[in-house]
Formats: C-alpha cells, structure tokens, sequence
C-alpha cells in the first residue's frame, strides 16, 4: 500500500488548473467553454441513442472536462523534461506528427493517457511540439535562436524537485501532488515579458512565425484549450454570434451519421500587447487562440488509409485560398468524396475499418456459431472506440490559420522521427497498438462473460 495521489487524479487537479488559468488570461475561451456545453446538452437530449452510446463507453462523464491543449517547445532538454511531468499526471507520449508537410518546422507527439480506464477518468492531452532550427535556412539567425533557447529554464526548481521524487519513490502524497501541479502550471503560463529585443523579434518573425513565438518568450505558454463538442456545426454556426469568429473550413472529415476520426474548428489568435527587452514602447505579439473538436470513431489502418485517399482527392480538387475562399466548394468536394466511406457503425465494423470495443448483454448464453452470430441475437454489443490522437493534416490546418492564413498548403515531407525520439529521450506509443489492444481484451472479457470460450480460442493473436 502507498499513499500516493492516482496519477489519473493528478492529472485531473492538473486539467483544471490550466483550465481556470486559461479562463483567466483568455476571456473568449470562457465563452466558448459555455457554449459548448450548451450544444453538447441540447445533443445528448435530440439524440438518446448517443446518450446511451456514451454512457456504454463511461465517456459522457469525462465529457465536461475533457480537453486537449497545445505548446510548442525550443529544445530536446525541454521536451524530455515535459515527458517527465506529464508522466507524473500519468500521460505519456503518442504517435509521431511530422509538420514539415505543410512547411512549419516543427515536428510533434500527443502526450495522453493511454489505457481504457485512465482515458475514461480524464483523457487531458497535451499536443506537443518540438522546434526545428535545421530547418530554418538563414543558417546565423537559427545559431542565434538556438543561443537565445540556451540560456531558459522553463520549469521551476520546485517542480523538478517533485518529478525527481515522484520518479524515485513511484508517486507523490497529496500533498506534494498538489504542490507539483501548482509548480508545473508556471510552465505554461503566459509572459508578457519578451526575453528579446524588437530587433531579434523581428528577425525571429521574417525567419518564421512559430520561431519567434518559441523563442521570445521564457516558457512554452499553452497556446489554447479545447472543449470537444458533439456538434462541432452547431458550434461553428453559433460563434458568430457570440462574437467568436471561426476559420473558414472545418478540419478533417466531413458531417458523418457516423462520425469518424476528429473533426477541429479553430477562431484566431488574440493580439497581446508583449514589452520587448530595452523598448519603451509596448510590442505586440499573436499566439493564443481557440479551438472546438468533435470526436469520432477510431480508424483501422485500412479505413486510415481510404480516409487520408478521400481527403487528398478533395484537397486536390478544390483548393482554400488565404482569405478562407472557396471554403462552400471545398466542403462540396470533400462530401462528395466522402460519399465512397461507408457511414454507419455496423458497415465500419464489418469491414474491417473502423475500432470497436466490446460489452456483454447480460449472462451466459449457450455457444454460439461465432461472435458475429451473438451480436445478431443483441447478447453482445460493439461500441465505437473514440479516436484519442490528432490528425497531421489537421493540425497544419490549425497551425496555418492561427498564423494568419487559411490557405492550404503541400510541402515536401521531411520526417525525422528518430530525431524527435532521441530528442524525447524515449518511444512514441503507436496509437494503433493501443486501439487494437482495447477492442481485443474488451471483446475477451465480453466473450468469457458469456461463456463463450470455444470462440475466446478461436480469436488469433493478430486480431
Ligand atoms: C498546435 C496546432 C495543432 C490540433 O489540435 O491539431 C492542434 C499548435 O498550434 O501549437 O492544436
Ligand atoms: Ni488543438
């Protein structure tokens, strides 16, 4: 027996620290935070089918705290120094995202909660970036910025007395649990005060946007906090009139019965007032902004694959311009691709390209011919697997227009995974693995609830 604070609890004091912190510095998030809790009410009452579906899977109540949150990093120390924190509230890192794609030079993993369990008490994610100098071309601004990244500590002395105890003795009291999250939580806050000239800014910005928002400051501030919504459209149409302006086009895959993957809207960064190094006049600087997502199924590598063909074919056909135009023929095309993804939870499972998770219907039945026999007679039930992780495309959608530009863009990939790892300092968790490893458990404890070991001894390990 210990007396240590779940990490899931920890995690949960933690979400709620940013949270209110947030509301704090960012007035519109407090409003965004309302409205979607309106829409998900007025959801959830429309749709009892939904209700039932959530509460099968434990995740209506993880709804009104669920969100996910971003920051972006300078070094390799820092983001092996972030995965020691997260690990403490019990979220380790997932999946590898490579930005290069759409011409940002950054590279990123999700830092989450990994197991059934923990992701129903609280699935706080952090999408986390790391900056790439390699590939900034002026070669004497990157030596620069790479000096300037030198010389900060972004987490407090207390903090990493807390992860070093946490690590050695495997957890912290409540007591210290409460005080690390009060120490980590100065990480992510804002600074008003830039660690840069306006000259060096200046040149930071000219190099790229991100460099100068990484750079210039003394921490990776949380740069937005998103509530998931379960119409993220009716949000989209409510904004405006809450005095929230969204970007032009909804990332990810279009309006689903059977909603699948992630669906994001973001509206546009505040403009801060920031006081720059020896400048008596106040600077201005564009960093944070908002964000609402709307969570679907999980996706097999199969129905991973149609997706990303679906989505290319429609980014092809009709490009965004800068200014968000185009965005109703873009929405077209991509409806009508779409139309080629089966949509609706018993095809996306048949067919082998969607993630479902298991539950018995009451007691043990006769043997039956097979599992899908039992699910015809409702005594075992396939729920969906909400997709956890983020989408690549997406996130440069979100990148791009929270820098000002809705416009969509296709670089040449430069992945370097094995940099990213060694700079973290560990593996990223392949999310696939995790999807996979929750639909088969569940559906061997479903099975062995039945009495259905003849078919438990039929499932191959592959499965
Ligand atoms: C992260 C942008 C990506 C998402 O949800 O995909 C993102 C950032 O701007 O730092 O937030
Ligand atoms: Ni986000």
């Amino acid at each position: 027996m210990t007396d240590h604070m779940h990490p899931d609890d920890i995690r949960t004091l933690f979400s709620r620290a940013m949270s209110d912190m947030y509301r704090a510095e960012v007035p519109q998030y407090g409003a965004l935070i309302d409205l979607v809790r309106a829409v998900n009410a007025a959801t959830l009452e429309a749709d009892p089918d939904l209700a039932a579906q959530l509460d099968a899977g434990g995740e209506r109540a993880r709804l009104d705290v669920e969100r996910h949150g971003a920051i972006r990093l300078g070094t390799a120390e820092e983001l092996a120094g972030i995965r020691r924190m997260f690990a403490v509230m019990g979220m380790y890192p997932v999946g590898y995202y490579d930005l290069s794609v759409a011409g940002l030079p950054v590279h990123s993993t999700a830092f989450r909660p990994i197991t059934p369990e923990a992701l129903a008490r609280n699935p706080f994610r952090v999408f986390t970036s790391l900056i790439r100098l390699e590939l900034v071309e002026d070669r004497a601004l990157a030596e620069t910025a790479a000096a300037i990244l030198a010389q900060r500590r972004i987490f407090t002395p207390g903090a990493l007395t807390l992860i070093d105890r946490a690590e050695a003795e495997g957890g912290l009291s409540a007591a210290d649990a409460r005080r690390f999250v009060a120490e980590a939580l100065q990480t992510f806050r804002w600074h008003s005060e830039a660690t840069v000239s306006s000259e060096t800014y200046a040149a930071l910005h000219e190099a790229h946007r991100l460099i100068a928002d990484v750079v210039s400051f003394r921490g990776p501030h949380i740069n937005h906090l998103t509530p998931r919504t379960l119409d993220i459209d009716a949000v989209q149409a409510a904004m405006p009139r809450r005095g929230i302006t969204p970007k032009a086009v909804v990332e990810g895959p279009p309006r689903r019965r059977a909603p699948i993957l992630l669906r994001q809207t973001s509206f546009k960064a505040l403009e801060e007032t920031v006081r720059f190094q020896g400048a008596a006049a106040a600077g201005r600087h564009t960093a944070r902004f908002g964000e609402i997502e709307q969570r679907g199924v999980a996706l097999k590598p199969a129905g991973r694959a149609l997706y990303d063909r679906c989505l290319a074919a429609a980014r092809a056909s009709a490009p965004v311009g800068a200014d968000g135009s185009g965005g109703a023929a873009y929405v077209a095309a991509l409806e009508a691709r779409f139309a080629a993804f089966p949509d609706d939870a018993a095809r996306l499972r048949r067919d082998g390209l969607a993630y479902f998770r298991y539950r018995p219907a009451g007691g043990a039945v006769p043997p039956a011919a097979s599992v899908e026999a039992l699910i015809e007679a409702g005594r075992l039930i396939a729920d969906p697997q909400t997709y956890e992780d983020f989408l690549p495309v997406s996130a440069a959608g979100i990148f791009q227009s929270n820098l000002g530009s809705d416009a969509q863009s296709n670089y040449s990939a430069a992945a370097n995974r094995e940099a990213f790892e060694t700079a973290l300092g560990a593996q990223v968790t392949d999310a696939d693995r995790l999807y996979r490893a929750a639909e088969k458990q569940s559906l061997r404890r479903a099975l062995a609830a039945l009495g259905q070991d003849h078919l438990i001894a039929r499932l191959s390990d592959a499965a």
